[in-house]
């Protein structure tokens, strides 16, 4: 059901949305991979939009892009809006750059509206939100909160480039990346589309995220010996890919069983699987797997490490493989988001007569890493059958306003709570 007299321009809101997502890989619709030229295209335009709305914009030493609307009282610091521009591969229009657009739109609608803050406000395209090639994700947040250290910058992408060279290439300095982190951000809100079908299944026009699952991510290398299809006995196969699939099944198992004995839920994921040299007449020589759990209670994810690290072992010795690696890849904690502004973005959607829930987050997000710089919150916007991370993602333009317009409710009591 439209929501009409919303406080911004839903329309114009919408054609940001439409117009960054023509920036994709044509062949892979939609996609926009970070540190790509395409990325760095998107970026340019999203620059333009900022710069066209009156806002200053800068790349910080951590690849962050900044646009910044000085408010009448700098000294009480920034009240900051913002998501990623960066895609998964085949992914949709709506994950991350619906964020990015909102806070272009609000600091248009409040101009619009003659109204100036207090607060600065600013709007923060986050770099490499998602997972990027060099195993990475949420790399612009975590320079931001201090969470980038160098080893992550030693970091390879499958060509052998380092993440510190790729920020470097994205206007990053990573030799410099203190100058990324903020003491002066009072607040954090992000609109991301829900990933899930609670609002689409409930109708409801918004979700009040209270918490963002922590992410483990690990690496599993299997070593096993490259041999002849045809010619070489089973009995004397050193087979990597028989020792992969075994922890892949090992890895739903396990998660089905804490899914059921967690209070939140549990869940985790095999979603990349390497073969080499892969070849249809070569015993699988190694494998390379890279797992991904979730849950709000970290107890559980210790329990699953544990049990898939005695389980991958035992696979491989049974394939009379080794087991090369077993390593953390990144590990980042559950969050709860800020009671104030959950609040805040309560009252604001209240405000305008739209449904609401609250609901956890089973999708990572950068609020996540904000959190922990600043006070920090989510919104959430329904999406058709909960599907995301697909060429299928969807939302409408009357949702993505709805959302919004909460967002831009929130701001303008925050700016006369906050002191
Ligand atoms: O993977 C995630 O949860 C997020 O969409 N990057
Ligand atoms: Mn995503
Ligand atoms: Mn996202």
């Amino acid at each position: 059901m439209a929501k009409t007299n919303l406080p911004l321009d839903a329309d114009r809101l919408w054609a940001d949305v439409m117009d960054l997502a023509e920036i994709t890989d044509p062949a892979r619709p939609y996609t926009r991979r970070s540190f790509t030229a395409l990325f760095l295209e998107g970026r340019e335009w999203v620059d333009r939009r900022f710069q066209e709305a009156g806002l200053t914009t800068r790349i910080d030493t951590a690849g962050n892009l900044i646009g910044r609307l000085e408010g009448r009282n700098p000294a009480l610091g920034v009240i900051a809006i913002g998501s990623h521009s960066d895609t998964v591969p085949s992914g949709g229009r709506f994950d991350g750059i619906a964020g990015v657009a909102t806070g272009l739109e609000i600091i248009r609608a409040l101009r619009d509206a003659g109204i100036q803050l207090d607060h600065t406000i600013e709007v923060i395209d986050f770099l490499a939100e998602e997972p990027s090639e060099y195993g990475l994700s949420c790399v612009g947040s975590r320079g931001m909160t201090g969470s980038l250290d160098d080893t992550m910058l030693t970091l390879t992408e499958p060509s052998g480039e380092t993440l510190r060279d790729a920020l470097v290439r994205v206007g990053g300095d990573p030799n410099r990346l203190e100058m990324a982190k903020r003491d002066d951000i009072r607040a954090f809100l992000e609109l991301h589309i829900e990933q899930g079908i609670v609002l689409e299944s409930q109708s409801l026009d918004v979700g009040i995220v209270t918490s963002i699952v922590g992410i483990r991510r690990l690496e599993v290398i299997f070593q096993g010996e490259a041999d002849h299809a045809g010619t070489t006995p089973m009995a004397l196969r050193h087979d990597a890919l028989v020792a992969a699939a075994a922890t892949v099944t090992s890895v739903r198992r396990v998660a089905e069983e804490l899914a059921v004995e967690g209070t939140d839920y549990f869940v985790a994921t095999v979603g990349i699987l390497g073969v080499d040299p892969s070849a249809s007449n070569i015993v699988p020589g190694r494998c390379r797997l890279v797992i991904d759990a979730r849950t709000t209670q970290p107890a559980l994810t210790q329990r699953f490490v544990e049990i898939i690290d005695l389980e991958s072992a035992a696979h491989a010795a049974a394939a009379r493989v080794t087991r090369a690696s077993f390593a953390m890849l990144s590990d980042g904690p559950p969050v709860a988001c800020d009671a104030g502004l959950r609040a805040a973005l309560r009252q604001g959607a209240e405000d305008l007569g739209l449904s609401l829930t609250d609901l956890p987050s089973g999708a990572g997000h950068d609020a996540a890493f904000m959190s922990r710089i600043c006070p920090s919150a989510m919104i959430f916007v329904p999406c058709r059958a909960g599907k995301s991370h697909a060429p299928e993602e969807w939302s409408d333009r009357d949702q993505i306003a709805a959302g919004a317009a909460a967002i831009y409710q929130a701001v303008k009591a925050l700016d006369s709570q906050i002191r």
